[in-house]
């Protein structure tokens, strides 16, 4: 059996993280069972940060690891249709997605005054007291370290929320009026799907949301996602 652990959910989302969301969406399109466990325990996480899973005995980490481990062991064939042109696409549309856009988004929660008090509510409550007090100023000077090492937290909110709208016009280039971004759907949609719901099916109004909403066939491509999966 499939163990993944992942955080609990959180802003109306099966996942706050769009890697979370990401794999576990992946799971489903895979039509691999599994079993989730949640956790807020990065100690625990052999790379320190979440998801991973636990294969039967065998411990991976980090969401596209996973994928490629699982692909392997199950023959999971989502992706063996795609020529290596396509796969080229997938692979620079994932990296946009994910070492790009997702930084924004970490932005926007975890460092922006504006917006820290919504994801310490919805990502902390839970925890009860004392732990709802102490652990929150925690995380977000991590958080906060994280984003600036990754050079977006070095930028204005104006800035941040016009270069995360260059990415989402490029991943709705991309989209164009397929239904899923590359015809059939595919791993590339798993990550699209965990990250662009993080910012378009959470009903906080960050800037980059009212960014995204900009883009119709992305927000009419996330409720088709989450029609079919979820
Ligand atoms: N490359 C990793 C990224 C995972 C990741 O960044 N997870 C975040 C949640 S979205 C995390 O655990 N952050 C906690 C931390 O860094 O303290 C993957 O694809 O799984």
């Amino acid at each position: 059996m499939i163990r993944l652990f992942q955080f609990p959910p959180a802003f109306g989302l099966p996942n706050a993280s769009g890697f979370c969301l990401k794999l576990e969406t992946w799971l489903r399109m895979a039509g691999l069972p599994y079993q989730n466990v949640y956790t807020m325990n990065l100690a625990r996480a052999p790379k320190g940060k979440l998801p991973h899973i636990d294969d039967d005995g065998t411990p991976v980490a980090d969401s596209a690891l996973i994928i490629d481990h699982l692909t392997r062991r199950y023959g999971v064939t989502l992706d063996s249709h795609l020529n290596d042109g396509q796969r080229a696409l997938a692979l620079m549309a994932r990296r946009t997605l994910e070492e790009h856009l997702y930084w924004c988004v970490v932005y926007f929660r975890w460092v922006d005054e504006r917006y820290w008090p919504a994801t310490r509510e919805a990502v902390f409550s839970p925890l009860g007291a004392p732990a709802c007090w102490i652990v929150p100023p925690l995380a977000r000077r991590g958080m906060v370290g994280q984003v600036r090492s990754a050079g977006i937290g070095r930028h204005t909110p104006d800035d941040i929320t016009a270069m995360a709208r260059d990415d989402l016009a490029a991943i709705e280039a991309v989209l164009g009026d397929k239904p899923f971004m590359l015809g059939e759907p595919t791993s590339l949609d798993a990550s699209a799907y965990g990250m662009l719901a993080n910012i378009i099916l959470v009903d906080v109004d960050l800037p980059i949301r009212r960014a995204a909403l900009e883009f119709p066939r992305l927000v009419a491509y996330c409720e088709r996602m989450r029609q079919v999966y979820w």
